[in-house]
């Protein structure tokens, strides 16, 4: 199947090496773009650390997700977050650290990381469009305990265009189960993000390192332009749409 503007494959320029995909085969995954990662008073926040570090990934993202949503290309949202009752939490998980609130304590956003509160929403920038797929995930990487592989072989996905928050915790572990079950994954560097830029950097290292090891790493331009190849310039990254 072609795109909007009749591409049917596309080549992004990534590293280590160029990597052409179907786009009718390839999903476009955005992780964890929640209330309670990127603003203050959520989960991020009350680990200790500097949401606003995170901020730099929304505009790379929605015009990718622009894009995506322009050509017909699958769009899955993840959402990390627990049960009202916990039962999906290990106590490893919520014990861990000297967080100021833990996971499903009252926050100012509602309870820390529960499903059906404000701060486990997506930001309002990236928000879901009716019919777009919302994976919840209890954990760090988006195919434990969900039905994401089932899901993406149903819509016949074998490549995955994967960004979001944080770079090193929940898109590595994302990247590395995906690529074990045998999907390509091209991780968008501009629309990842961490709390702390050094692991950002490395975790895009550890991606693309011994030949693609777990897989490529591309900015959002040089996927615009493998969507778009002719009219990249006024689908750019920041600009306004
Ligand atoms: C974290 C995530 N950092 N989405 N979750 O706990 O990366």
């Amino acid at each position: 199947m072609a795109n909007a503007r009749g591409f049917s494959r596309g080549i992004i320029v990534a590293e280590p090496e160029p990597v052409e995909l179907d786009w009718s085969k390839t999903a476009l995954v955005i992780i964890d773009m929640q209330r309670d990662f990127m603003e203050p008073g959520g989960f991020g926040e009350t680990l200790g650390n500097d949401v606003s570090q995170l901020a730099r990934a929304v505009k790379p993202i929605s015009a990718v997700l622009a894009a995506a949503r322009d050509n017909g290309i699958a769009v899955i949202h993840t959402r990390e977050g627990h049960l009202p009752d916990l039962s999906d939490a290990p106590p490893a998980k919520i014990e861990r650290g000297a967080p100021s609130l833990r996971i499903g304590d009252p926050g100012p956003m509602g309870r820390i990381l529960i499903r059906g509160e404000a701060g486990h929403d997506i930001i309002p920038e990236l928000y879901p469009l009716a019919g777009e797929i919302v994976i919840d995930k209890p954990g760090k990487g988006a195919f434990y305990a969900t039905a994401l592989d089932q899901t993406l072989q149903k819509h016949g996905i074998e490549n995955l265009l994967v960004c979001g928050v944080t770079t090193e915790v929940c898109v590595n572990t994302t990247v590395r189960e995906a690529n074990d079950r045998g999907y390509r994954c091209v991780v968008i560097s501009d629309g990842c993000a961490s709390y702390f830029p050094e692991f950002h950097e490395m975790g895009l290292k550890m991606i693309k390192a011994q030949g693609g090891i777990f897989g490529w790493v591309a900015d959002s331009a040089a996927v615009l332009q493998a969507i778009y190849p002719t009219t990249q310039k006024t689908l750019a990254a920041g600009a306004s749409r």
